[in-house]
Parts: structure tokens; sequence; C-alpha cells
């Protein structure tokens, strides 16, 4: 059978592609380096994806910066902010490509930049297509034409990969006059039809076009458009695969499955009963490609246990059965091989982008028949670890189990409502009326960086790092003394990342050298891989908590990450639900509450930004997930006294149709992203009614500029309206970790000056 790589990762296995932009920006390498960089990690892309036994490899799956960016660019989608008269010049468009996701107007002067958001449930966060009405498009960046050119002319078997009209559609959002976005469509399929053309000119003859939205609650329009919009782009010249992911197809598959395309790709990972549903219905002159290596997870596959669940496809299918991963190997980091630290066991339990190629090449190739020795031999070893890993002892922990099966309604309740639990805390916390706070994070500056980098490559004793990160603590919290802030955080120092730093503590985690994964732009992260039953085996964070209370006579808020957000931005297990992991994990930071409480911690913010992205795709399945996601928030937090105070913070989350929910998580304090929605979030909690405290966030720290005093106090009046005055806290909207001193300073005195104003009228 036919193996095809459905995207591999861009960023290369040592972030070369980040680090090429960046030195871009910084103005250290020009274009025709930066252009030479990319067309060298391109190449080497494609040459490990052959070297891995890939019969096609992907184009259109590079981007500088995102992929549906490319896509907009393609499409001449450009916001009238960002042109200069000059789009049709592709060397002055790379430029365009950073204003628009960096927000530079082509004066060089800042504007808006274009919203980002993510991609359906993935931690990778995509560049939003603007859309007004009336607009049209024209092709306009050829890049994903180029670069199929490109790969055919080195001699690569390939099959480019386009993100759909539909999906691009739907992904948009309108600005300007509201209209019905469908409306567009027409002069859209014109532009994927001369692509399509263009495509078959540069020599290709399958094309991968994308379609994740099929696999949402999609409205009925939307499948007709479907219908509308593959019957016209047949006859172009080329085969079209169209691609389906991160879930099954359920009441469009009548649909999709008739529509006149000759390919059809499924993720039978996440939704492996459409195998049986798709061979039932499949018009005999359709390919059907199977997504069967997961794309979203780095555990090695079963192969036999896969080879047996595709044997009747390919009896029926023959060779128009296709393999591949259920999804682009975007989300997993390159290449396991460049990992020396990690454990053996655990090692030989993983597979990265590299070795998932490998893994679909030789199951294309067993299907076929090939039985040779260095066949059998990877089947033989795919066996071994699948006994291993569900026998390992490392995996399976009695005393974990036992713990979460002794969990209790009554641990998730706190003592006493939230009531009572608000006037013995303002008793004992003194708190003025809009006390002010800070999500927790003070600048990470680059001394802080290079004495964790020291410590890191042993360079630096473990005193002497400890030493230098508490005068930093120290220094922290002298600042916010001077600014005369009212509950101090000790700023974060120690920290990488705010996962990462939790799962390096925990037993249960293992953690990468180079498994990065691209976030946004380039901007990466390392999840941890949990891979056992969860366990703190000693207190995480009370040390560093304890010097900072002992520096200041003002409350210490204790700083962790939560349950959810832990899982969400982690790589989980495949062999117990999620629910489980997260059951373990609010366990343990339970007993870090417990143990920062008893070591004199009275505020302490446990942070879900994750909660909200962690949703499933279909709506019929979000309250079972929000019921074990709030319940586990509880479980971490109700393990204290009524006069101890829990925070919890969440960022760029729309709270409307989760409202219940975040209620019932009961923390005492909730923070969260506002000053750019103009407190219009805070509606939700209004007419909620919303019974426990919020800071809604007053200042945007994505951005430098420092906000002026009338407009923070503007927005706390317009939220004093919304929510009574004594329930209302005065904080920024996220953490400052990625600000510089001066405007942070700068900020927080025109904001803590904002709520003595404040407490003056109110
Ligand atoms: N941690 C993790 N996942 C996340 C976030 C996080 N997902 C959502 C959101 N936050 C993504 N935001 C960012 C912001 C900054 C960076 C990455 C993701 C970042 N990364 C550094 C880089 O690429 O240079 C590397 C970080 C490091 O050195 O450890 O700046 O906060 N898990
Ligand atoms: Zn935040």
């Amino acid at each position: 059978a036919t193996s095809h790589c459905v995207g591999f990762p861009r960023i290369g296995k040592h972030r070369e592609l980040k680090k090429a932009t960046e030195a871009y920006w910084r103005g250290d390498l020009d274009q025709s380096a930066l252009m030479a960089e990319g067309k060298r990690l391109r190449s080497m892309h494609w040459r490990m994806q052959q070297n891995a036994g890939m019969d096609r490899v992907a184009t259109g799956d590079f981007a500088w910066y995102d992929q549906m960016l490319n896509h907009s660019l393609m499409l001449g989608a450009i916001p009238q902010r960002f042109r200069d008269g000059n789009e049709t010049n592709a060397d002055n468009l790379l430029d365009t490509l950073f204003r628009m996701a960096r927000g530079r107007a082509p004066t060089g002067k800042p504007a808006a930049a274009c919203e980002m958001t993510k991609w359906f449930d993935t931690n990778y966060h995509y560049i939003v297509p603007e859309l007004h009405k009336g607009q049209t498009f024209q092709l306009t960046s050829q890049s994903v034409i180029e670069e199929t050119a490109e790969a055919i002319q080195q001699g690569f078997n390939t099959k480019p990969v386009l993100i759909g009209p539909l999906t691009w559609l739907w992904l948009g959002k309108i600005k300007g006059e509201s209209f019905d976005r469908l409306e567009l469509l027409n002069s859209l399929i014109d532009v994927y039809g001369q692509v399509l053309e263009e495509l078959a000119k540069a020599g290709a003859d399958w094309v991968h076009i994308d379609e994740p939205v099929l696999v949402l609650d999609l409205p009925q329009p939307w499948l007709q458009a479907c219908e509308n919009v593959y019957n016209r782009l047949q006859n172009h010249n080329v085969k079209i695969m169209l691609a389906t992911y991160f879930g099954g197809l359920n009441d469009a598959t009548t649909t999709v499955v008739n529509l006149p395309v000759e390919g059809l790709h499924v993720d039978l990972v996440r939704a492996p009963e459409q195998l049986l549903q798709e061979l039932d219905r499949l018009p005999a002159y359709k390919t059907l490609s199977v997504g069967v290596i997961d794309g979203r997870n780095i555990w090695r596959s079963d192969l036999s246990a896969i080879l047996e669940q595709l044997k009747p496809a390919r009896e029926k299918l023959g060779d128009r059965l296709w393999v591949s991963s259920s999804c682009s190997l975007l989300h997993v980091p390159v290449d396991l091989s460049t990992e020396e630290q990690l454990d053996d066991e655990i090692k030989s339990w993983l597979s990265f982008a590299v070795q998932k190629c490998e893994e679909v090449a030789v199951l294309g190739r067993a299907l076929s028949g090939d039985s040779s020795d260095s066949t059998r031999t990877r089947f033989t070893l795919s066996d071994a670890v699948a006994c291993s890993r569900k026998t390992s002892r490392r995996v399976h922990r009695k005393d974990v189990e036992q713990s979460v099966s002794a969990i209790t309604p009554g641990m998730m309740q706190r003592q006493s409502p939230y009531a009572k639990r608000h006037s013995l805390q303002r008793e004992k916390l003194n708190l003025p009326l809009f006390p002010t706070t800070t999500i927790g994070s003070f600048p990470q500056t680059s001394e802080i960086r290079r004495q964790r980098s020291l410590y890191r490559k042993n360079q630096l004793s473990n005193q002497q790092y400890l030493e230098s990160m508490q005068q930093e603590i120290q220094s922290t919290i002298k600042r916010q003394e001077s600014l005369g802030l009212d509950v101090l955080v000790h700023g974060e120092a120690e920290r990488n990342d705010m996962v990462e730093y939790f799962g390096e503590q925990l037993d249960g985690f293992a953690f990468t050298e180079y498994g990065w994964v691209q976030s946004y732009g380039s901007r990466c992260v390392k999840p941890p891989i949990i891979y056992g039953d969860i366990s703190r085996p000693a207190p995480m964070t009370v040390t560093w908590s304890v010097f900072a209370q002992q520096q200041t006579d003002k409350v210490m808020k204790g700083m962790l990450t939560g349950p959810v957000t832990i899982l969400c931005w982690s790589f989980t297990r495949d062999d117990i639900p999620e629910k489980v992991s997260c059951e373990q994990l609010a366990l343990a930071l339970r007993e870090e509450v417990v143990d920062l409480e008893q070591a004199g911690i009275q505020v302490i913010q446990i942070d879900e930004p994750a909660i909200r992205e962690g949703l499933p795709l279909r709506k019929a399945d979000w309250p079972e997930y929000l019921d074990w996601a709030v319940n586990c928030f509880r479980l971490s937090a109700s393990g204290v006294k009524d006069e101890t105070q829990i925070h919890t913070h969440m960022c760029y989350s729309e709270f409307n149709d989760i409202i219940e929910y975040i209620a019932a998580m009961d923390a005492d304090v909730i923070t969260i992203e506002t000053s750019r929605s103009d407190m219009e979030l805070l509606d939700a909690f209004e007419e909620f009614e919303y019974p426990n405290e919020i800071g809604p966030g007053v200042y945007d720290i994505h951005s430098p500029n420092v906000p002026e005093r009338s407009w923070m106090k503007q927005l706390m009046q317009k939220a004093a309206e919304k929510i009574p005055a004594e329930r209302l806290w005065i904080n920024p909207d996220c953490g400052l970790k990625t600000r510089d001193w001066p405007e942070v300073e700068e900020a927080l005195s025109n904001m803590v000056q904002v709520a003595r104003e404040l407490r003056a009228e109110y």
C-alpha cells in the first residue's frame, strides 16, 4: 500500500527555522540567506521522509510562520492595513507575511496584528483570516506551487497538501458588517481551481486537501456548500485526496463519501470505527487513505494490531488503500534519535516524526505483502514494545491507583460555601477594596536565563543557583513593595515553562532535550511526556514560596499550574483515560496546596489557562469533559481551610458557553484576560450572577505600550457596573514574563494609582 506523508514539522530538529527567522527579524540575516535556509530545511525534511521509506513526501507544509497565513497570502486575503501596492512581488510578500503576523504597517509603524488562535484542539496557533463583505480573491502567493516544483525537481515523489476552502473560510473571522461568509465561496473556489491547475503543470498528480472542519458540528448549509465546492474542483488535471482528521465524520459521512473526489483520508486513531463504515460505503473507484499512526502523540504504535485491523481493507481495496499518520506530524517533535538522556526503556516506547514516517512506511510494505527480514524485524520489535509498556512497573503504581480509587466527593468540596469563606478571608488577609495583584511571572531577564542555562550545564552549583534565584526573588519583591501592590508574587525566576517545571518534578513524567513542537510562529514548547502513574515525590514550590514570604510583611501568593493545564500541554498516555491521569495530577497538586498552606502561605493560585482549549471538538462531548476537568480542579484546591484563598487564572478564553462550569470551579478569585475585549467578557459573569471574586485584566501584556491611567480606570468603572465593587480585583491580563522591567514598573505604578483613586470613589 502506498505510504504517504500528510505533513512534517517545519521547525527543524534543532529549531533551525526558528533561529533563522528570528535572526532575520533582528536584522542579522538577509532575505536571500533566510530563503536559502528555508530551501535547505525543506529539502532535508523531504529526504528524512524518503529515507524513512515513505512513498510520497509532503509539500506545502512549509511555512515561515503558519500554514493558514500562507493560504491567506495565496488567496490575496491581505488586510488593507498591511498592503503596500507591491503584492505581486514574491520577495516583498515575505515581509507582508511577517507584518501581518507581528503587527507592523508597511511604514514600519505598529498596526494591529492579525489575531491568532488555537488550531482545533491542538496546542498549535494559527493566524486568523480576516473576512469582509464583498471580498474577492486573487491567486497571490505561489509558494505552494513553487515548493512543489522544487521537490519534483529534486527528484522527490511528492503530493502537495492544501488547507481546503471550507476550512479556511470557517476559521476566518468577519470584520466590519456581518454577512453570510458562504457568499465568499465562489471567488474562493476560482482561486483554488487555479492553484490545482498550476500544481498539475508543476507535475503533481495528486493533491491532498485538508478539510478538518468536516469533523465538527457543521451546519447543514456548510455540508451543501461542501458538495458545491468539490463538484467545482473536479477536472483540474489532478486527483484530489480529501483529508479529514481529529475526529470521525458522523453526520457528514454520506456527503463526504460521495463527493466527486478520487480519494478520502480518515483519522482511524481518533475514530477507528470509521474504517468499516467507509469500506461499506466507498464507491468502487475511490482510494482510501487510512490515518493509523497517531500524529498527535509520541507513542510507538502496535504495528501488528494495526496490520490486523487493515487486512480486510487491503483485501477489499488492493492498491486503492493508502496508509499514513492520522494528521500532520506538525504536532510531534522531529526526531527521537537526537535524544541522548532519555531512559532507554522509555525511549524504546517513543516515536517522533521521523520514526512515525518509518512506521507508516513499514505498514505500507507489509500490506503490500513484503515479508523480508527487515520488515519482520520491525514487527517483532513493535510487539516487544507493546508488551513491555503493558507490564512495566514504572507505568503502573499500586499506591497511586489506590489513592485515585479513594477519591470521595467530599474531597472536591471546600469546608464552607463561598460567602462564609469570603468574610473570613477578608478579615484574615486585611485587604483593601479593589486589591491589586499580578498573575505570577515577572520579566525573565537574559541574566535569569543565563543563570538557568549555566546550572543546566553543571557550571553552577546547587548553592550558587539557589542564591542567584533568591536574589532575583528578593529584588522582585522589593519592586512590588515600592509599587504598592497588595498581594505579591515571587516572580517565577526559577521556572522555564509553567508546565515543564512541574513535569520535571513529578514521578510518571519524562522530558526530552530537543522535543520541540511549534506553538506559534517561531515559538516552541517542549511538552513533557506522561508515561506512567503520577505522584509527587517531594514538595515542588514550597521552599521558594516560603523564602519569598519571609522577605515581606505583605501577603505572598503561592503559584501552581492546575491539573487540567498540565494534562493539556503534555503528551498523554494512550493506555488509560485522560481523566485518570488528571485525577492523579490533581492529587499531587492537592498535596502541594496543603503543604503551602501549612508553611504559612495564605493565598494560592492554581492556573488553568488551558481548561477551555481542552474542550472536545463536538458539543455533545463537552459535559463529560467539563465534569471531570472541574472536579479535578476542585480536588486540587479543596484540601485547605476556609481562610486560605484560592485563586485561578485563565487567558484568552471566551466564557459565555461554559460560565456555569467556571463558577462550579468555586475558586475564591479568578483573574482573566479582558482588556482587549473592553470588559465585554464580563457580560457572561454578570448575566450568570457569578458569585465569587473576579480580577478582570486591565491591560494587555502582549504589547509593550504602557497603559494610561484614565484607560484602566474607565475599564474598572465599566467592570463595577457589572460586578459589585467589593468583589473586584485589579490586575494585568496575564503574566509578565515576556516584558521588560521599565515598562512593567511604569504600567503597574499606573495600575496601583488607579486602584487608589477608585478606593476613594467607591
Ligand atoms: N506553556 C506551554 N504551552 C503553552 C503555553 C505555555 N501553550 C499555549 C501558550 N502558552 C503558547 N505560548 C507560548 C509563549 C511563549 C513561548 C512558547 C509558547 C516561548 N517559547 C520559547 C521559544 O520558543 O523561544 C522557548 C521556551 C523555553 O525556553 O523553555 O517563548 O506557556 N507548555
Ligand atoms: Zn494568562
